[in-house]
């Protein structure tokens, strides 16, 4: 049992009633909580205020816009953002001492909670083939064993992964130095995220972003919330909401669990309103089954249709269909014969709820549709993509004030590192700027995405991997295969904060470059620098630490990529030195290369950033017939046999993805243990089991079966048939061998699996 993985000890689960309300006093109480544990108080307030102050650092936590010329998550108030600084800004290190101490395998042994919380890596670290334990090694040795390594492989043998954290500034120079190394290996989170969204927004509206901004949001007639946790993941959304609520807007909520951030908001910006009830923010929950969402979709457009056929011109906007769309009597033939009853069953909701929610639907002009990671890690996520795209379409509801598609991103910069170029595939316009500018021929062949990389490197094909951030082993489908393609590469490299457990599961040799923060001081030899992020709405706007870090010997992830460029490509004609000494020359680099970006620093230095030029917000559709497209696909419901359950897998309350900042997930009541299953009481009943029961799962793809062993069972509020897992423990039970449709999106969201009671001897002991 590959314990060093998901360590499988269980500790003393508590079960409480989930709250009915999020944010509020306890939010409060929970971030100084997390300041006080990780920091100086002293020290952690003001890091805090200086988050507030111009010229701040954009916080690390999630993508969502701060209101103009603000900063979060002090200025509008966040928990979960003061956790992610709190754990960035921790006064605890690790060392030579620490590695000295604790070889490797023991460190398999602890969970990704004690990992995290043993502190900052400090310095640079090696581990040699054969070496039990790391051990630290200078900046210069380092560089050079991967420069030798580089030199010495094939460039298509090489693999180049970003985590959303990544600055443009970052971001653009490493693919810069992937591409003229020689390859367009560049998986990134993205290809796990929203990358079902990059790829039917692309398709049907033109561009693969969204098209609405926070103003968009207040104005709504109505917001539909799929498929997302926002108290949770994105808080201060949840503020956006309340405006949207008080201006008379509505929301409906479509959701297998009962999120308490949807349900019902306390503004602790407000504290007048924590004493009252505070804000009621959905107005329909629709507890929708797991990956049941298209069929949803397709009957709320198959009642209005069949409304609109009745009395034309009422349930649809025809004359934006007519001057803005193509592809309508193909939608409306497929809606004519569509079977509704059918539609409504498989979602597993009433009648009644779904006729309301049309209704809400009709009677609403300014809709937005808002969705996250519910949507995308499916197999059908690009056909239920392009299913919101109908809906909005139909109703003339792109391009207009209060209207429009929300994705909502996860990872602060993941959208700038995909504007930056950090793509498995290159777009021909990048390409040629980078012929122009730098005088290389980029490689044209298609890369690996994360998929791809995971089969190319257990498949013996990879012999470099390098991580820039993230935590490629615990972020990824199919733990255990992905540990084999690492444990396959004769070089694995990380540029981290924070130890996780990709620096564990290794190639025959390993580095560790630990580098500076989002929150951290950069200095270079110009002088002080900052960076630049890309949030939700195609905002970019400028990043610049504060807190000192000259404790620790780290570099920056700009400046790691220009001395790897420098070592690794000494014919290169990129100004490597330059561009380390001042980020100006880098953006002005991104200026020449990167639509949108003319005048970089300047626009970058004005105090609320600036918007990245955006068609669809003008009803520009830059699609292959030059409108916004109408889709057609086949309804796939998720038909289970006898036994099977459809795993969807969720964040808790206290987690970054795979940083675990504690073990309690305080809105679900869920306490002290992460390694369980939400299911429905009578689904447990029939199991013959109860709260706390202990359970194994398997899952069969591709011909394998794949376990995860040692979960307790959480009678929940979920759809029968349907069971919630935590991400990262969950992992071992997703395939890589069937993925999202076009996007190649792992289906972590939907995997079917069956349950059974461990035998009392397993579990005992543990
Ligand atoms: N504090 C904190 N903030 C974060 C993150 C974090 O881990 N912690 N992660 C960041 C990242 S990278 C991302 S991508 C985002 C993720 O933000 P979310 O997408 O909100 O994250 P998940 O926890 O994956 O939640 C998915 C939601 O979808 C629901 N869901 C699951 N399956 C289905 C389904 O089939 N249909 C529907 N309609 N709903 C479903 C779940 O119940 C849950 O409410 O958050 C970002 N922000
Ligand atoms: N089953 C399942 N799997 C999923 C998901 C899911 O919902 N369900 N969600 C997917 C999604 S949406 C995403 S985005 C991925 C996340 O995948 P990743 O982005 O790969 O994972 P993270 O956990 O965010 O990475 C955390 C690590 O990043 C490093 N780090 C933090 N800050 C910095 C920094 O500023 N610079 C650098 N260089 N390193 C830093 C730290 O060492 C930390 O350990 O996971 C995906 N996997
Ligand atoms: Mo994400």
């Amino acid at each position: 049992m590959p314990s060093e993985l998901t360590p499988e000890r269980l500790t003393d689960l508590k079960i409480k009633p989930p709250s009915s309300i999020a944010a509020g006093l306890p939010a409060l109480r929970y971030s100084l909580k997390h300041v006080n544990e990780y920091m100086h108080v002293g020290e952690g307030l003001e890091t805090l205020s200086k988050l507030n102050q111009k010229g701040g650092f954009d916080c690390p936590g999630c993508a969502w816009p701060d209101p103009d010329g603000s900063r979060a998550p002090m200025a509008e108030y966040c928990e979960n953002g003061v956790k992610a600084i709190a754990e960035e800004a921790t006064k605890r290190r690790i060392g030579a001492d620490f590695f000295a101490e604790h070889s490797v395998e023991e460190l398999g042994r602890w969970t990704d909670y004690e990992l995290g919380k043993s502190g900052r890596i400090a310095q640079p670290l090696h581990l040699r083939p054969g070496a039990t334990h790391y051990a630290p090694v200078t900046w210069a040795e380092a560089f050079g064993m991967m420069a030798d390594h580089l030199q010495a492989i094939q460039p298509d043998e090489a693999v180049f992964y970003t985590s959303g954290r990544t600055s443009n500034e970052a971001a653009f120079l490493y693919q810069l130095f992937a591409r003229q190394y020689g390859t367009n290996n560049l998986p990134d989170c993205s290809n796990m995220c929203h990358e079902s969204t990059s790829h039917a927004l692309a398709e049907v509206i033109g561009l693969g972003k969204g098209s609405v901004t926070l103003e968009d949001i207040h104005q709504a007639d109505l917001v539909i919330c799929m498929g997302q946790n926002p108290g949770t993941n994105h808080p201060r959304m949840l503020s956006a909401l309340e405006k949207m609520k008080e201006n008379g807007g509505r929301m409906i909520s479509v959701n297998p669990l009962p999120e308490t951030g949807l349900i019902r908001f306390s503004n602790p910006q407000r504290p007048w309103k924590m004493v009252t009830r505070g804000t009621e923010l959905t107005d329909l929950f629709l507890q929708v089954k797991v990956n049941e969402d298209q069929s949803l979709l397709r009957a709320w457009l198959k009642i209005l249709y069949d409304r609109e056929q009745q009395d034309p011109g009422t349930y649809f906007d025809q004359d934006f269909i007519r001057e803005y769309t193509s592809g309508y009597p193909a939608l409306a033939e497929m809606l004519r014969t569509t079977d509704l009853d059918e539609c409504i069953a498989n979602t597993g909701l009433s009648r009644d709820e779904v006729e309301e929610s049309a209704g809400l639907i009709h009677g609403s002009g300014r809709i937005i549709i808002c969705y996250a990671m519910g949507l995308t890690q499916h197999e059908n996520s690009v056909d239920t993509i392009k299913e919101l795209i109908n809906l909005l379409l139909v109703k003339g509801n792109i391009g207009r004030p209060g209207a429009g598609i929300c994705p909502v991103r996860g990872h602060s910069n993941v959208q700038g590192d995909r504007t930056m170029g950090i793509w498995d595939k290159l777009k021909p316009e990048l390409a040629e700027a980078l012929r122009t500018h730098y005088h290389f021929e980029p490689p044209t062949e298609e890369g690996y995405d994360t998929v791809r990389a995971i089969h190319a490197m257990e498949e013996g094909r990879v012999s470099f991997f390098m991580g820039m951030g993230g935590n490629f082993l615990s972020a990824t489908p199919d733990t255990e295969r992905t540990a084999r393609g690492l444990r396959r590469c004769a070089m694995t490299v990380h540029v981290s904060t924070k130890l996780n457990r990709s620096h564990l599961v290794h190639g025959r040799e390993a580095l560790i470059l630990p580098c500076l923060g989002r929150t951290e001081v950069d200095l270079q030899a110009s002088g002080e620098q900052f960076v630049s992020c890309e949030n939700s709405m195609g905002v970019v706007q400028m990043s610049k630490g504060v807190l000192e870090a000259d404790d620790m010997n780290l570099m920056s992830e700009c400046a790691i990529v220009c001395e790897l460029g420098r070592l690794t490509l000494p014919e290169s004609q990129v100004p490597w030195v330059a561009y380390r000494k001042d980020y100006d020359l880098i953006r002005d680099a991104i200026a020449a290369c990167i639509p949108g970006f003319e005048d970089y620093n300047k626009k970058v230095r004005q105090p609320a950033g600036f918007y990245l030029p955006n068609g669809p917000r003008e009803r520009r559709f830059d699609t292959a017939t030059g409108k916004a497209q109408f889709s057609t696909s086949a309804l796939t419901p998720n038909r289970l046999e006898e036994g099977e359950f459809l795993m969807t897998t969720v964040r808790s309350h206290d987690q970054y993805n795979t940083t675990i900042y504690g073990l309690h997930d305080r809105y679900r009541g869920i306490h002290n243990e992460r390694r369980v299953v939400l299911m429905h009481p009578d689904d447990v009943a029939q199991l013959g089991a109860s709260a706390g029961s202990v359970v194994d799962l398997k899952s069969r793809y591709d011909g394998v079966d794949r376990w995860a062993r040692t979960f307790q069972l959480v009678p929940y509020s979920i759809p029968r048939g349907c069971v919630a897992l935590y991400f990262p423990e969950a992992n071992v039970l997703v395939p890589t061998g069937v993925t999202a449709r076009g996007s190649n999106c792992p289906i972590s969201k939907s995997v079917r699996v069956r349950i059974f009671p461990t035998p009392e001897q397993e579990n005992g002991g543990q």
